[in-house]
C-alpha cells in the first residue's frame, strides 16, 4: 500500500478560509458559535457544506438521522470506502473549531486530491454526524449512536429539548430528514480529526495527539423534589429546599471525582430550579451529572457512590429524588491499525506527536464499534473548548489535517 509522499500536504489557507466561512453561520455573542443541532442555523451550515462538497465533485447522501455522507468515487467501486468526518453542530456558547475542523478537513482532503489529480482505489466519504453535542437533545453523539446500533431510530426521534420539541419533528422541519436507512453503510475505516479540548498537547509543545483511547462517560439526570414555600416566613427547620439538595449533590460529585484523580472528572453543567422565583424556596431541581473516566471500574464505582450519596442527602433533608441515566458509553480502545497509520503519518511528515486519551466524547467513540476507527488531535489555545474563546493556530490545523490526509489516503490506497 503506497504511502503518500512526505511532501504531500493539504492547503491550509483554503481550510482556514472555509472554517471561518462556516463560522459566520450561527455566530455566538463572543466570537464563537451558537449553531445548535436542528436549528435553522444548523440547516444553513448543512447547505453550505453540501454545496462545497458538490463543487468538489462529491455526491451527498443523507440518512434518516440527517447525517450527511459526501462521497468521492474511487477507482474500485466495490472497495469499502474510507470515511472521514466529525460534526458541524455546536454548543450554545461553542467555538469555531470543535467538530468543524474535522468535517472541513475531510473536504480539504478531497480538494487536495482533486488538485493533485489523484484517484484513490477506495472511495472516500466525508461525514457530518447529526447532534454530536447532545446539548439540545440528549444524549451526545446521537446519530453516530443510532448508526452503530446503540440507539433505536424511534427512540432518537422521541428525544425532546427544553421546550418539549421532538428531535424527529425538528429534523423534518429543517428539511434534513433523509431516506437512507441508518447504519447500513460498511466502512474500511473511519478517521476523525478533532481539537484536543484539553491542555496536554499545547503544554508539552506537541503538534499531534495520536488518540489510542477515549474515556467513558455517564450522564445522570437527577430530579429532586422538596416543597415550595415562602423564603421569609418558613422557619429554617421546616424547609424542604430542593435547591439546597442540588447544591449538596454538586459538592458530592466534585468530591467523588477528586478521589480518583487524575483518572476521573465530574461536574454538573445543566441545572433547572423551579419555580425559580426570588422569594420561593425551590420545590424542584432538575440537573445532569457528567462523570467520566478512562477506566470502566472507576466510572461504575463513581456512579454507585454518587447514587448512594444522593439518597443519603435527600433522606436527611426529607426531599425525594429520581436518577435517570441519559447518556453512557464505556471507555474506548481505538483500532491499532488505524492508530498506527496516524502515527506513521505524523512521523513521515515530521510532526511531533504523542499518544493521548480523549477526554471528550466523539462520534468516533461509537463508530469504533462498527468499523476500524481512530482519531487525530491537534492542540487548542489554553486547552479551552466549549467556550466561545476556543482558538487554534493555522499551523496546528495544517498539522492535524496533513496527518489526517496521509492516514486517509494511505488507507484508501493510491
Ligand atoms: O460531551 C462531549 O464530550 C462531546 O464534546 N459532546
Ligand atoms: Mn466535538
Ligand atoms: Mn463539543
Ligand atoms: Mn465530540
Amino acid at each position: 500500500m503506497a504511502a503518500p509522499g512526505e511532501n504531500l500536504r493539504i492547503n491550509a489557507d483554503r481550510l482556514w478560509e472555509v472554517i471561518h466561512e462556516m463560522a459566520k453561520i450561527g455566530p455566538g455573542v463572543a466570537g464563537g458559535n451558537n449553531r445548535q443541532t436542528l436549528t435553522d442555523e444548523d440547516g444553513e451550515g448543512r447547505h453550505l457544506f453540501k454545496r462545497w462538497c458538490e463543487e468538489a465533485g462529491m455526491s451527498v447522501a443523507v440518512d434518516q438521522m440527517g447525517t450527511m455522507f459526501a462521497m468521492r468515487p474511487g477507482t474500485d467501486p466495490d472497495a469499502l470506502p474510507v470515511y472521514v468526518g466529525s460534526h458541524l453542530d455546536t454548543q450554545p456558547t461553542g467555538g469555531r473549531y470543535d467538530g468543524v475542523l474535522g468535517v472541513l478537513s475531510g473536504l480539504e482532503i478531497v480538494r487536495t486530491l482533486n488538485d493533485l489529480g489523484i484517484r484513490t482505489k477506495h472511495p472516500i466519504v466525508v461525514t457530518n454526524w447529526t447532534n454530536e453535542e447532545g446539548t439540545r437533545f440528549a444524549p451526545a453523539m446521537l446519530a453516530s449512536g443510532v448508526f452503530a446500533g446503540v440507539h433505536e431510530l424511534e427512540w432518537a426521534y422521541d428525544r425532546r429539548d427544553k421546550e418539549g420539541k421532538r428531535f424527529g419533528d425538528e429534523l423534518q422541519r429543517i428539511g434534513w430528514k433523509g431516506d437512507e436507512p441508518v447504519g447500513g453503510r460498511k466502512m474500511k475505516a473511519f478517521f476523525e480529526l478533532h481539537i484536543e479540548q484539553g491542555p496536554i498537547l499545547e503544554d508539552e509543545g506537541i503538534d499531534i495527539g495520536v488518540v489510542t483511547h477515549g474515556q467513558g462517560l455517564k450522564w445522570l439526570q437527577v430530579t429532586i423534589t422538596g416543597k415550595e414555600s415562602h423564603t421569609g416566613s418558613t422557619p429554617m427547620p421546616k424547609r424542604r429546599n430542593a435547591g439546597l439538595g442540588m447544591a449538596r449533590v454538586m459538592e458530592l460529585v466534585h468530591e467523588v471525582a477528586m478521589d480518583y484523580q487524575p483518572n476521573a472528572v465530574g461536574a454538573i453543567g445543566h441545572v433547572e430550579i423551579h419555580p425559580n422565583s426570588r422569594n420561593i424556596i425551590p420545590g424542584k431541581a432538575v440537573f445532569t451529572i457528567d462523570i467520566r473516566s478512562p477506566d470502566k471500574k472507576t466510572l461504575d464505582t463513581m456512579d454507585a457512590r454518587i447514587r448512594e450519596g444522593i439518597a443519603t442527602i435527600c433522606e436527611a433533608m426529607d426531599i425525594s429524588h429520581e436518577v435517570e441515566q441519559v447518556g453512557h458509553f464505556d471507555p474506548v480502545t481505538f483500532d491499532e491499525g488505524c492508530v498506527n497509520a496516524i502515527r506513521r503519518a505524523a512521523e513521515r511528515l515530521g510532526y511531533s506527536h504523542r499518544d493521548i486519551v480523549s477526554g471528550a466524547g466523539h462520534d468516533a467513540c461509537w463508530i469504533n464499534r462498527v468499523a476500524p476507527t481512530a482519531m487525530v488531535m491537534c492542540p487548542c489555545v489554553d486547552g479551552l473548548s466549549h467556550n466561545e474563546a476556543e482558538e487554534i493556530s493555522k499551523e496546528w490545523a495544517q498539522a492535524g489535517a496533513d496527518v489526517l490526509f496521509h492516514a486517509v489516503v494511505e488507507t484508501a490506497e493510491i
